[in-house]
């Protein structure tokens, strides 16, 4: 990667961008150096997810709060996760219809990204994406994800801030509490709120977070939203832009960022020890000494041990 492309990025050029993107997910041709170029570009930006089950209308409300921010002069960058339906799905082409409005304009760059294969480093590919959205200038990423908890994909360890979108229906309070959705919002949101229950679960969502937090604990808020008339979004902004203020302040945003920054330390350092290790030659080995095993004599641990010992390979 040359300065020329880093030039591009930083001057938001959008091609530019897709081209460096597509090669992040893909793993290829990126060293030390381009990370290590775009870092100090890439701590800017203030990154928020939006995550809740499939069609609780996410992404369209991640439409909504877009122009809230448009009309603060903020770009946006956004990001779609979307595990259930890779690239070609149906609901990722919904997104893109919705959304490609945006198509021209230079404040806002969406990209969806497939978790098709390597699921492990989804999140660090994820986060990689944000870095580069940051340098080019995003003063906010938007990340938009299926379920919450979901091990590899639980992109609450990657942003400043997490909102949980649910929906009229989404259960009762044992189901939340189950869910493990309660650790992770900052901030819920009752969307389709034009539907029947709203009213209830945002009392009973309300009193959970209240009997559950420690003294000093920031209370998550909870918003009732029906995003495709846009009603609720003007609070739901204001409250998120609140959310961050109060963050910041009480320290939270911070020590967030240094608990991300470690933690993607030793995910680099899992994965270098791993890409170190599987040489072609070490894949083959192991491919060659487990295909010739036919009996169970030898113990498993003496067939590693071998495996590691020998520094030929
Ligand atoms: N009734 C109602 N429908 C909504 C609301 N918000 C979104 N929808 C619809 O719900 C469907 C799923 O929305 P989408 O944003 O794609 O959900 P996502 O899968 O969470 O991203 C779409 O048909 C939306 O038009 C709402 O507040 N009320
Ligand atoms: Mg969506």
């Amino acid at each position: 990667m040359n300065s020329k492309t880093i030039d591009l990025i930083r001057s938001n050029d959008h091609l530019t961008l897709s081209r460096v993107i597509s090669e992040v997910e893909s793993n290829s041709n990126l060293d030390n150096d381009f990370f290590t170029n775009i870092y100090t570009l890439s701590n800017d930006s203030i990154r928020i997810g939006v995550t809740g089950p499939p069609g609780a209308g996410k992404s369209t409300l991640t439409n909504e709060i877009i122009k809230f921010f448009l009309n603060e002069n903020k770009s946006i960058g956004v990001v779609a996760i979307d595990p259930t339906s890779p690239f070609t799905g149906g609901a990722l082409l919904g997104d893109r219809v919705r959304m490609n409005q945006y198509l021209f304009n230079e404040n806002v760059f969406i990209r969806s990204m497939s978790t098709h294969g390597d699921l492990g480093g989804l999140t660090k590919r994820a986060q990689e994406v944000g870095d580069v959205l940051a340098a080019s200038g995003k003063d906010v990423i938007i990340y938009e994800t299926v379920g919450v908890g979901q091990g590899e994909l639980d992109v609450s360890k990657a942003v400043d801030l997490t909102i949980v979108v649910l929906v009229p229906e989404s259960g009762d309070e044992v189901q939340l509490m189950k869910a493990g959705i309660i650790e992770i919002a900052d901030i819920f949101v009752i969307n389709k709120s034009d539907r029947d229950g709203s009213g209830k679960l945002a009392q009973s969502l309300t009193s959970i977070l209240h009997s559950f937090s420690k003294k000093d604990d920031l209370i998550p808020p909870v918003f009732s939203t029906s995003a495709n008339n846009g009603d609720g979004i003007e609070k739901l902004y204001n409250g998120l832009i609140n959310t961050l203020e109060l963050i910041k302040k009480n320290g939270l945003f911070d020590k967030n960022r240094i608990k991300r920054h470690k933690n993607r330390i030793l995910q680099l350092v899992q994965e270098r020890l791993l890409s170190d290790f599987w040489t072609k030659k070490k894949i083959n080995e192991l491919k060659l000494s487990i295909d010739n095993i036919n009996s169970i004599k030898v113990s498993h641990y003496e067939i590693v041990k071998k495996l590691f010992e020998d520094k030929s390979v």
